[in-house]
């Protein structure tokens, strides 16, 4: 699939195309366009070089009738695209040397992207790295997703405490998508049902129109792009003219109102479920407009649908997307006659679930009652997919089913109507087996199967941290980037002196950019030659941020005693948000800026000890302080973390993890070796076994007299002086209820701490251990993944 009409462009061409578009396209003249009016030019120039690998493979797949797999997520979180476009079509250098010419820095063009954030965390992250491998992979596939006019919020701290802003990416024009107006599809809402000549008609209360937004998705190399498909929502009824006339403006507007309101935020709760009305019209309509889509496709190039498993796979990205077994369903029966029980059948053929959490609060439930008025016939539909599964199992036990408790629980409707469901690490998987789904596992023995996660070299190694990335291209030679396993060739590297000090100095150069950024950012100068000691990732009791703020506190406390110590200097730094509503998390937050307040201002830290918390943590963040970091914290309670994906990415930059045996950690762990990794805690087992014991935190706090000096100067004030009794709750949490088991693993947690400050102060010792991170972590590809779901799952093949 290589495209044979490129190798002609110079950078006079290329200078020539960012010209032109600067002028047609954008409508400036050179003398007068700012940093955004160039950003625009080259990203519509480095988009025109997409299009003859998009249309070339797009007529491959229709010519070959390749399977097709579609991707349904309501998240993808995929930060930047130019920069990444540019990389992936190898055109970053003729395009810096073309500006160069024009007067313009590429640098400082990549730097004026907003982030597309359409996403919350780890998993709007996977969906972009799978999207991109699917590219580089030649998967023939599409992205299917909703075009929220606000992303994630931006986070700012108020008094150290969380306040939210809407993000506004679209109010800048966004040039990497191609508006779709005649594909659009009509979604239906609420109503009610009518028998008609036998047959059953919903009739609809509310219509929307789903309107596509296409943006290219090029692999590496450019041998291969997929589409993201994104769907906007527009009124059926433009404008009800007679009431506007009547001066009734606010009802002749009601239709532009409902089609505005539903895609115009993503919902920012990460782990919570909160069954509003309005996010389940959002699921269905990325279902509805997907499936009807997909549907459309398959009939433009075949005539039987009965046929359609053959050719086509549908991967449900969670359970928000899990309304695409009724909907198609739905489809099959209603507007192509098949009989229900081949509808499912087939159905279930063509569905894959993939579950990315365990916690009971972010498992979606919706009442019979909701569903039922807003999709009455998929209400109908569901409650068939329930009878015909209990029919087809009469063995299937009372306490499991789709409906229960006049609720439709989406796990299980995903899992019934999927042919395989998949679980994010090895631990995960066991555990999906094992504690959420044990009953309907063993009706379907091998149904659950595994896939560890993984992320995109191009991005998170070749993009994120450029120095390191010729440092492997020097040592090993080229093609690394889509063979990851490759970076195993760095391991008889390891015992060269030179290798490891040019390991050792990327490093220390992304720590000074970093450290420089934090001054620009935060106005807090740390020194780069201190470890820099990263946690980043959504803020989430389970996580335990707070146990790494507690061991903070602890680390002050000991300078304080013995302020004539040898201390290792330490940057703690903080990244991530909190849902909006998430209180206790909010909390935290708070608390590590008052920590990091009193820490920052205390000359007895004299540089041993920072602590810095970056507001608005994103993927760009994450590009920034992941090639920076020492040590990675990965400290979830164990059982809790499906997998974490930020884990494998700042190992694959040559940082030490520090963490349990949770998620991918396990995986991480095994394969640079457990002499490489700093392991403490409980297992998930322990865990279960802990929490038995009902005075588990109070027997954990009298055993630590650290601890308890970390809890009473809480308590006292010392780090919120204006407002002593601020943390009462919190402290008051930690001695009597801890769930997620903070108390317990503290001093373990403290012992790995000392191991890992025993192991920094040998930088030899260290630079080994950092570079063998990098080399062990080829398994942690998003490609691996990818190849996976293809075999296992997906039974697709690679075109190229
Ligand atoms: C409906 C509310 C809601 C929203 C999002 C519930 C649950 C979610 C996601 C499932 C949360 C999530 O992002 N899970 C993360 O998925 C990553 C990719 O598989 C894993 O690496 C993380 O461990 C997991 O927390």
């Amino acid at each position: 699939m290589t495209n044979e009409k490129e190798p002609t462009l110079t950078r006079e061409g290329f200078r020539d195309d960012i010209l032109h578009h600067l002028k047609y396209t954008v409508g400036k003249d050179r003398h007068h366009a700012s940093v955004y009016d160039w950003r625009l030019a080259l990203s519509y120039a480095l988009r025109d070089r997409i299009v003859e690998p998009w249309f070339a493979s797009t007529k491959a797949t229709w010519d070959n009738d390749y399977k097709r797999v579609y991707y349904l997520s309501m998240e993808y979180l995929i930060g930047r695209i130019l920069e990444d476009a540019a990389i992936n079509l190898g055109l970053k250098g003729l395009a810096a040397a073309a500006l160069l010419d024009l007067g313009q820095d590429f640098d400082v063009i990549a730097l004026d992207e907003p982030d597309a954030a359409l996403g919350n965390g780890g998993l709007g992250r996977l969906a972009a790295c799978y999207m991109e491998s699917m590219a580089t992979l030649g998967c023939p596939g599409y992205g299917y997703g909703v075009r929220y006019e606000h992303g994630l919020f931006r986070q700012r701290f108020e008094m150290g405490q969380q306040a939210e802003t809407p993000e506004d990416w679209l109010s800048q024009r966004h040039p990497w998508e191609f508006e779709r107006p005649e594909s659009n599809y009509t979604v239906r809402f609420k109503g009610h049902m009518e028998e008609r000549h036998g047959k059953t008609v919903w009739v609809p209360g509310e219509t929307v129109i789903a309107t596509a937004y296409d943006t290219p998705i090029v692999g590496w190399e450019g041998r291969w792009s997929n589409t993201l498909r994104l769907w906007g929502a527009k009124p059926t009824t433009l404008f009800d003219l007679e009431r506007f006339n009547r001066g009734d403006y606010a009802a002749a507007a009601a239709p532009e109102t409902l089609a505005r309101t539903i895609t115009r935020v993503l919902y920012p709760d990460d782990t919570t479920y909160a069954g509003k009305e309005l996010r389940l019209k959002q699921e269905y309509f990325l279902t509805s407009a997907s499936i009807k889509d997909i549907l459309r496709r398959y009939l433009e190039s075949h005539d039987d649908i009965t046929e359609l498993d053959k050719h086509i796979a549908i991967q449900m990205n969670d359970t928000h997307p899990a309304l695409a077994g009724p909907e198609l369903i739905r489809l099959l029966v209603d507007r192509h006659d098949l009989p229900f029980e081949q509808a499912l059948e087939i159905s279930q053929n063509v569905l894959g679930y993939t579950n990315h959490t365990l916690l009971p609060e972010a498992l979606e439930r919706w009442s019979t009652w909701l569903m039922g008025s807003v999709l009455p016939r998929h209400m109908q539909i569901i409650e068939k997919i329930d009878a015909a599964h209990l029919k087809a199992n009469p063995a299937r036990p009372a306490s499991i089913g789709i409906v229960r408790n006049h609720e439709v629980h989406m796990g299980e409707l995903a899992f019934v109507m999927a042919n395989r469901v998949n679980g994010v690490s090895a631990l995960h998987t066991e555990l999906v087996k094992s504690q959420l789904f044990p009953a309907l596992d063993k009706l379907h023995p091998g149904r659950v199967i595994n896939v560890t996660n993984g992320v995109t070299p191009r991005r998170w190694l070749k993009l994120a941290n450029p120095g390191l990335a010729d440092l492997v291209t020097e040592t090993i030679g080229e093609g690394w980037e889509a063979d990851l396993d490759r970076l195993e060739e760095l391991v008889p590297h390891i015992e060269d002196n030179g290798f490891r000090e040019a390991f050792m100095a990327v490093k220390r150069a992304n720590k000074a950019e970093a450290a420089h950024w934090m001054k620009v950012k935060c106005g807090i100068e740390v020194d780069p030659d201190a470890m820099f000691d990263v946690q980043v990732k959504r803020i989430h009791e389970y996580k335990r941020q707070l146990m790494n703020v507690f061991e903070t506190i602890a680390q002050w406390h000991e300078i304080k005693k013995n302020p004539e110590g040898d201390f290792v200097p330490r940057v703690k730094i903080f990244g991530g948000k909190s849902a909006p509503g998430y209180a206790v998390a909010k909390e935290i937050i708070h608390l590590i800026n008052d920590v990091a307040e009193v820490v920052n201002n205390d000359p007895d830290m004299r540089g041993r000890l920072k602590v810095i918390y970056p507001p608005n943590y994103n993927v760009t963040m994450a590009e920034r302080l992941i090639p920076a970091a020492d040590l990675s914290e990965q400290i979830s309670t164990a059982g809790k973390e499906a997998s974490g994906t930020g884990n494998m990415k700042l190992s694959l930059n040559g940082a030490l993890s520090i963490g349990t045996l949770d998620g991918a950690n396990v995986e991480i762990r095994e394969r640079v070796g457990a002499e490489n990794f700093f392991l403490f805690g409980m297992t998930a087992q322990e865990v279960i076994e802990r929490r038995k014991n009902v005075n588990h935190a109070r027997e954990a706090i009298e055993a630590s007299q650290a601890l308890k000096d970390v809890l009473q100067l809480i308590a006292e004030g010392r780090f919120s002086p204006n407002q002593r009794d601020r943390y009462h709750g919190l402290v008051h949490r930690a001695w009597n209820s801890d769930y997620f088991l903070v108390t317990s693993d503290f001093t373990d947690y403290q012992r790995a701490q000392a191991e890992v400050d025993a192991a920094f102060l040998d930088p030899d010792r260290w630079a080994r251990m950092a570079a063998l991170n990098t080399a062990k972590m080829g398994f942690f590809s998003s490609d691996r993944s990818i190849r996976g779901y293809m075999e296992n799952i997906w039974g697709a093949r690679s075109a190229l």
